[in-house]
């Protein structure tokens, strides 16, 4: 069974418990365990991996690249959380990994917030982007990627 990747960057381990008129109630623990219930019914075996530290997402960005090589998985769905605005690292990662598909998923309409959060340095890596659609963000995310890159029926 191929995998799909939920990669969360730095604070979304706070999810659902501070700031919910920006990000809602529903923590991180809700969101992969719907993302993982979504996967299984697509055929796909879904890893949730939450980190704070820029060099953990650039490491599981790698494993990815390579299990997409060996034709192990099928692509990520990334919330980079602020380093969205920061890390050009982050591009070089999913450009580095050379076709991984990364869809880029932010919670709240970044375009409607501080001018900061306008520019984003993983939108030009991205095979997709889906922002400002709350935490079901992750679930438009997963239909999109499957929808564009799994096997036709
Ligand atoms: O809207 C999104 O998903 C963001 O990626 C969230 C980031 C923010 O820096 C981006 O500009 C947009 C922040 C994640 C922080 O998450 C928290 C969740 C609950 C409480 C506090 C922070």
């Amino acid at each position: 069974m191929q995998k799909i990747l939920l990669l969360n960057g730095p604070n979304l381990n706070l999810l659902g418990t501070r700031e919910p008129q920006q990000y809602g109630h529903t923590t991180l623990a809700d969101v992969e365990a719907s993302f993982s219930a979504a996967a299984a019914r697509h055929g796909y075996e879904a890893e949730c991996f939450q980190s704070n530290w820029e060099g953990a997402l650039l490491d599981k960005i790698h494993e990815y690249g390579r299990l997409y090589k060996a034709g192990q998985a099928l692509g990520c769905v990334f919330n980079p959380g602020a380093f969205t605005h920061t890390s050009i690292a982050l591009h070089d990662a999913i450009k580095g990994v050379d076709g991984l598909p990364v869809i880029e998923c932010h919670i709240s309409n970044v375009h409607a917030r501080e001018a900061f959060r306008h520019h984003s340095w993983v939108s030009p890596a991205a095979a997709g982007i889906v922002i400002g659609f709350g935490v079901d963000g992750y679930l438009i995310a997963l239909d999109g990627l499957v929808r564009k890159f799994g096997a036709v029926a």
